[in-house]
């Protein structure tokens, strides 16, 4: 039987390899797992105690999911910075390592920072915010690269209360524009410009063409500028502060602001099936004792290891894994500004033995596009310091799995295939390392807390092995609360579907062993590169060009990403199709949202396929994409049948 086949069927089982240390045995799972589910208010209120409370929480659960209102440890008092920082200086730990900066230039300058130096720089970071107006509750936008400061920036949100709402750097003015907007943000921070794979990003520059965008309405009181690779920038006298200036003339003390476990943390936009990306909000008390609980179990972090999570902060990856899990575990942990192929495809490997990474943390095509390039660029360097290795961001494939198990972590180290979502605020489905075997392609097990259910398209609950719709019954702390400004929404998008319980959006396999296999998205998000974007997204973009008359957008296998962006275009009257209009339109998509969404086959037609309704038949757009010309379904209810046999002939001759 082919590899990749006996995983499908769940037979592929790789032993959990003995840890000399371990957080959590076998048998320590089955019994704290028991616990979650059957009195998680006692199981919960233990795990707590891993947080510093200002005043410790005497309620842990209070949720409901019709209608929805989430709250966890709501009467304790906490600062998550305080919890971060603060915390590890008073036990004596300040000179531990924080981070240790890798430059995306190899030959730049590395920087490594202590518990207490990172403590007086969020500290000075924080009074800067102080000193340009930012008050507990304001919504502060971070559009930074990965360095340390954007961190820093975080934490400096976080210490005065403040609700940090984190860009990703790769997105176009128009983006960032939406999404100051749409929270209305009145202060930025940025860095003059980014660097990734040897080019310059103009952070600094975009922050200024978002604010200058027609339909944008909010002004902004303050951009904060961190002066990253000395770029020549525009700075707006009154508005505009050098970090480094403003930086000079506060301390570097500053009193965390008491918040309470409800108060939001922070919002971050997440593209859903339909309209705009949706700010989904996080609240402190909940995310703060579920990111700690979970980098304490699934990374088995142990004192003196060298962690590394190689997702960027504008992600949520970045977020629960780079800045608050590992540092309220007190971690020391590598923060790594470039990317995999810069300057070239050994540079993870040399990141890792450079540093002697113990724990790595990456993306599925991350690893595809790797393993393209051969073992030779890996075994260039020594990997011996690894003992865990983990995925996150998508599905990933068994033949993927087995050369990140076997070449990579050679045969030696566990895979964490870690399941979740910016939604859920850190892992919800993965084996444990000590304590679980392994399936390559499967996430395996519920995290503590968590309940899967199975549905099928009617609501139907599934039992056993079978295949289904994944839902969560019960709430765990780190669930989002709501999407900011938009409860409705909130309600509308995630517990409306199946009425009383959380639905995912992914499809999911359950097998005899009860381990999970995530099987993709099951409405219209696709996952390009292990980012999420809305296919309704990427065709508002297409139609907002003036010779678009409609666009349907599909995702297709692709060998690297994952998933590709297929999109099906209909011009305006008039209008001749070209391959420079192709271009230009894939174009037009990268300034509207940025180089992640650049479409992979842009296909004029025509026409679209329609219900005589005038619904998109996306089911067969999408087994067109595919090359899957053999079970189109019923294509009778079609207005225009004959429009598919013009779109297969336009995909064939591509
Ligand atoms: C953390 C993160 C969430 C979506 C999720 C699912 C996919 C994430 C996965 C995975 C299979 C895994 N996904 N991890 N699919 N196996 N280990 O990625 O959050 O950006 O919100 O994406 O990503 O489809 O629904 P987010």
């Amino acid at each position: 039987m082919a590899a990749d086949q006996s995983a499908k069927t769940g037979a592929d089982i790789v032993p959990a390899p003995p840890q000399a240390n371990t957080h959590c045995t076998a048998a320590d799972y089955d019994r704290l797992y028991a616990q979650s589910v059957s009195d998680p208010d006692a199981f919960w209120g233990t795990q707590a105690e891993r947080i510093d409370w200002m005043t410790p929480p005497t309620v842990i659960s209070n949720w409901d999911y019709d209608p929805v209102d989430i709250k966890w440890f709501e009467d304790g008092v906490l600062n998550i910075c305080h919890n971060a920082l603060d915390r590890h200086v008073a036990a004596g730990k300040g000179d531990v390592t924080a981070l240790i900066f890798e430059p995306d230039d190899p030959n730049s300058e590395a920087r490594k920072l202590t518990y207490a130096e990172l403590l007086s720089e969020v500290s000075k970071m924080a009074n800067c915010l102080k000193a340009m107006g930012v008050k507990k509750g304001d919504r502060v936008t971070i559009y930074m690269p990965m360095i340390p400061e954007g961190a820093m920036a975080m934490l400096a949100c976080a210490r005065i209360g403040a609700i940090h709402s984190v860009v990703f750097g790769g997105f176009s003015p128009e983006a960032l524009a939406g999404r100051i907007e749409d929270c209305g943000s009145r202060f930025v921070i940025t860095a003059d410009a980014g660097l990734r794979g040897g080019k310059t990003v103009p952070l600094k520059a975009n922050v200024d063409a978002a604010i200058d965008e027609p339909d944008h309405e909010t002004p902004l009181d303050g951009v904060l500028v961190v002066n990253h690779v000395g770029a020549d920038i525009a700075m707006v006298q009154g508005r505009d502060h050098w970090y480094h200036k403003l930086a000079a003339t506060v301390s570097n003390d500053c009193a965390c602001e008491p918040m309470a476990a409800e108060d939001p943390l922070f919002i971050l936009y997440t593209s859903g099936s339909t309209g705009k990306p949706k700010g989904v909000l996080h609240t402190t008390g909940g995310y703060a004792v579920w990111t700690a609980t979970t980098f304490h179990y699934v990374f088995d972090y142990q004192p003196g290891e060298v962690f590394w999570c190689s997702a960027d902060i504008g992600w949520v990856t970045g977020h629960s894994y780079i800045v608050y899990g590992p540092l309220l575990n007190g971690a020391t942990e590598v923060m790594f500004e470039g990317v995999p192929n810069y300057p070239d495809f050994s540079r993870f490997w040399q990141v890792i033995e450079k540093y002697q990474v113990n724990i790595f943390y990456t993306a599925p095509t991350a690893i595809r596009a790797l393993m393209r390039e051969g073992d030779e660029p890996v075994k260039a360097h020594d990997r011996s310091s690894l003992r865990l290795l983990g995925t996150v961001g998508e599905p990933i494939n068994p033949e993927a799995w087995r050369w990140y198990h076997q070449v990579v972590g050679e045969g030696r180290c566990p895979i964490v295939d870690t399941w979740w979502q910016t939604e859920t605020g850190g892992t919800m489905i993965t084996t444990l390392p000590a304590a679980h075997d392994m399936k390559p392609g499967s996430a395996g097990k519920p995290f503590f807390g968590i309940q899967p259910q199975l549905v099928d398209n009617e609501g139907g609950v599934l039992e056993g092995a079978t295949d289904g719709n994944l839902c969560i019954i019960a709430s765990w702390p780190g669930q989002a609360r709501s999407v900011y400004g938009d409860h409705e929404r909130f309600e509308q998008t995630y517990f409306s579907t199946y009425k009383g319980k959380y639905f995912t959006g992914d499809g999911c396999k359950r097998d005899e062993d009860g381990y999970y296999w995530i099987t993709g998205r099951v409405d219209d998000v696709i996952n390009v590169s292990g980012h999420r974007m809305g296919t309704a997204e990427v065709e508002s973009a297409l139609v907002s060009h003036a010779k678009v008359a409609e666009a349907a957008v599909v995702g297709y296998p692709h060998d690297i990403k994952g998933q590709g962006i297929y999109c099906y275009v209909t011009l305006n009257a008039g209008e001749e199709p070209s391959d420079e209009l192709v271009a230009e339109l894939r174009k037009h998509v990268r300034t509207e949202i940025g180089p992640i969404a650049t479409p992979d086959h842009l296909h004029l037609t025509p026409g679209l396929p329609k219900t005589r309704s005038g619904k998109i038949m996306r089911r067969i757009l999408r087994k067109i994409a595919e090359n899957d010309y053999g079970s189109l379904g019923d294509t009778s209810t079609l207005a225009d049948p004959s429009i598919v046999d013009s779109l297969i002939e336009g995909r064939l001759n591509r």
